[in-house]
């Protein structure tokens, strides 16, 4: 019987971890078109609870799940001091990317739309780039194209949506790729939440030391 939960980003990451907790485990806890959202453990595979990305550390800090699968953009814009980070699991991988109309550096202030403002202000501090930032939610493509402003901060993947509304990468600001995180009273108190990170990293690269 396993007593392990974990919290797993709804959406592209939820899709992606499911290839990989088949091959390790054979059973993936959750029927097809269904709306539910907590599937508890049973005696064939851990419990599985689905969330919005961003709530995913909050409930591996509480406890309420043991383990959590989120995008390092994620962590990184909502940081959670009370969590670590014990693998990275190399699926839904992306970057953030700065991109905008013209295809070089801005001079001058530059007006900014991102979903990333934390990340985006860290990157034109160490930069010294002058800018004003715009939070959007989503739909950061559309920005430009409105003339709300003329670079956005956001993820790329193909490339495809920049170049389908005529937007150029200009740089890359970090790469992302979901990671296995813990709460870690429960990490050092519960073995099965380390076997569980050693069977889905099994071919996957560990982060290399656990670190927060
Ligand atoms: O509501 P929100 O969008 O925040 O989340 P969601 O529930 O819709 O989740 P979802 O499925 O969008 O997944 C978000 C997480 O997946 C991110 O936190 C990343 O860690 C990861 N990820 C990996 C991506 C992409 N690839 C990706 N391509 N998240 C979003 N995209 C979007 C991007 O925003 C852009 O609109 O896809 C488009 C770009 O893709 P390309 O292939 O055209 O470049
Ligand atoms: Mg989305």
């Amino acid at each position: 019987m396993s007593t392990l939960t974990i919290a797993i980003a709804k959406g592209r990451i939820l899709d992606s971890m499911r290839p990989l907790w088949e091959a390790a485990m054979n059973v993936w806890p959750i029927p097809d078109s269904t709306r539910q959202l907590w599937f508890p453990p049973s005696a064939q595979t851990p419990g599985v609870l689905i969330a919005r990305a961003r709530d995913i550390p909050t409930m591996v800090s509480l406890g309420v799940a043991d383990l959590g699968v989120v995008g390092l953009d994620v962590l990184r814009e909502y940081p959670q001091p009370d969590i670590l980070e014990v693998a990275d699991l190399k699926i839904s991988q992306c970057r953030i990317v700065m991109a905008g109309s013209h295809d070089s550096w801005p001079e001058g202030p530059v007006r900014i739309a991102t979903k990333y403002p934390r990340i985006a202000r860290q990157f034109l501090e160490q930069h010294q780039i002058s800018g004003e930032l715009v939070a959007l939610s989503g739909s950061l493509e559309l920005a430009p194209v409105l003339g709300l402003a003329p670079y956005i901060v956001d993820i790329v993947d193909t490339g495809q949506t920049l170049s389908e509304h005529d937007l150029h990468e200009i740089l890359t600001i970090m790469a992302s790729s979901a990671r296995l995180i813990a709460n870690p009273a429960h990490w050092y108190t519960k073995a099965e939440a380390q076997e569980f990170r050693d069977v889905m990293a099994y071919q996957r690269e560990e982060v290399g030391n656990v670190k927060r």
